[in-house]
């Protein structure tokens, strides 16, 4: 798309906003970045951008619209709400998404995924799988590298693997992927929606502009209105779906594809994953029945149901990153083995008998811990043992007592970290060297 000669305002001067202007740069617009945050903040991306002609504008100063602007692109992290945006749309220009913008500037196929939990996971598979078939695939997005990034490297890639949030699909308008994957939903972000249906809706714009001649994966169990693509549904719980999970084994039509048991991942939701790339890698055309290989050789991102360590049969599964009862909650249904279960952290007001019916069909014993270890265990304990542990260390020791072999302990927080540590990050390595620790120990390796 041509920008020459236009005014082009981006929000914001984070990652996403600095790509969006660069971008609109490049395609010979006359650009401003504003941002309202302290101009200390921006002392060097600001002279830089100066440098190359694009003028910022911070604090106050941001509030004031230049005239004429034929286009605002507005980040992900600013809502319609904040005084920053309205004070822009009282010029009456339109106002787009930084996907939006990016996506009208882009040729390349784009697969789009959304989903409260696993999107990150799916995009880093379905990258490695369509570079693993010769197709050259970046991660961008919510993750990776910003899409506008991304659409200025037109030679480097054939394919953008996009992780979408409810937030960068808020302003589009003609974004159109040829593949979008819906993983799962759950309630998340409601500091930013006024009610559940509205974060939803958001979501679901994934799939507005696509018409039969694109595809559109879904979770079957997943009941989602105004889909007009061809679906291609997945499913590691029911047998109802195109791709389904049996004994380890992932299957397309009944015939087996993969032996998910083979490769680093655990867990059903992380067999899900696997099932979305792959069917967004078939979307596009590509053969998927030799991805063995390409799956063993994935090394997933740490803190997401990951195996730490195995000492006497019982396996210690690093899940830090649930940082919200929904992922808890997965994690637990993804279990295949019986599990003892470490779970809490900070209390940020998350309601655990939410999930009891869940861990109660999982889960033979539970250690918690951190600031909202008395409320889980107010919450759980008339219905299976749950006892409160003062540090982590004594979480795992006391699980690693109470876990009989061929059960798992399952590090899966269910809420965030810092009340204890600095992050899931921090929390997630602490968990991994007691672990290890436990492990030495015992005299066997890790
Ligand atoms: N700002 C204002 N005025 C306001 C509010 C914010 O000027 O009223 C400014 C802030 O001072 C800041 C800038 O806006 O400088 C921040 O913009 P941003 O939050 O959109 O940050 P980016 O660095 O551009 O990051 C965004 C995504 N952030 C969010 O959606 C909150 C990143 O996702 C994404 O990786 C990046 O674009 C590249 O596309 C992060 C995230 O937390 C990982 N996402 C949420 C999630 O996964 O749950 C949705």
């Amino acid at each position: 798309m041509e920008d020459k000669g236009k005014r082009i305002a981006v929000l914001g001067g984070g990652s996403s906003g600095i790509a969006a202007a660069r971008l609109a740069l490049a395609g010979g617009a006359l650009v401003w970045v504003f941002d309202t945050a302290d101009a200390g903040k921006f002392s060097e991306t600001r002279s830089d951008l100066e440098a190359s002609g694009i003028e910022m504008r911070c604090g106050e100063d941001a509030l004031k619209a230049p005239d004429n602007i034929d286009l605002i692109v507005v980040s992900p992290g600013i809502d319609r709400g904040t005084p920053l945006v309205r004070s822009f749309l009282e010029t009456g220009a339109p106002m787009v998404s930084e996907i939006e913008f990016a996506f009208q500037r882009d040729d390349r196929p784009v697969v789009a995924i959304t989903g409260t939990n696993g999107k990150t996971t799916t995009t880093e598979l379905l990258t490695h799988f369509l570079n693993a078939s010769g197709r050259r695939t970046v991660a961008a997005g919510n993750y990776g590298k910003p899409y506008s990034e991304v659409a200025m490297e037109t030679d480097a890639w054939d394919v953008v693997a996009l992780e979408v949030s409810s937030f960068q699909l808020e302003e589009i308008d003609t974004f159109r992927p040829e593949v979008s994957v819906w993983m799962n939903f759950a309630p998340d972000h409601m500091d930013r929606y006024r009610s559940l249906d509205e974060y939803r809706q958001a979501k679901l714009r994934i799939f507005e502009n696509q018409t039969s001649a694109d595809t559109a994966i879904v979770k079957a169990e997943e009941s989602l209105e105004g889909i007009k693509a061809r679906q291609i549904r997945f499913s590691a719980f029911c047998d109802d779906a195109d791709f389904t999970y049996k004994s380890g084994k992932i299957s397309l039509h009944g015939e087996e594809l993969v032996d998910f048991k083979l490769s680093k991942l655990h867990g059903r939701h992380n067999a899900e994953n696997v099932m979305a790339a792959l069917a967004a890698v078939k979307a596009l055309g590509l053969p998927i029945d030799s991805m063995q290989q390409a799956l063993c050789q994935y090394d997933p991102p740490a803190h997401r149901c990951e195996k730490v360590g195995e000492i006497g049969g019982v396996s210690f599964i690093n899940d830090s990153k649930a940082t919200n009862l929904h992922a808890l909650e997965s994690s637990l249904r993804g279990q295949e083995a019986g599990v003892v279960l470490i779970a809490g952290g900070k209390d940020k007001g998350l309601d655990y008998s939410e999930i009891t019916q869940v861990v109660v069909d999982h889960v033979s014993q539970v250690f918690a811990i951190g600031e909202i270890a008395e409320n889980i265990s107010r919450d759980w304990q008339d219905h299976l043992p749950c006892k409160k542990a003062e540090s982590l260390k004594q979480a795992v020791e006391l699980a690693m007592e109470a876990a009989d072999a061929d059960q798992v302990v399952l590090f899966s927080p269910g809420t965030s970290s810092f009340d204890m540590f600095s992050g899931y990050i921090e929390r997630g390595e602490t968990f991994r060297k007691i672990v290890s620790e436990i492990k030495t120990q015992a005299g066997e390796q890790v």
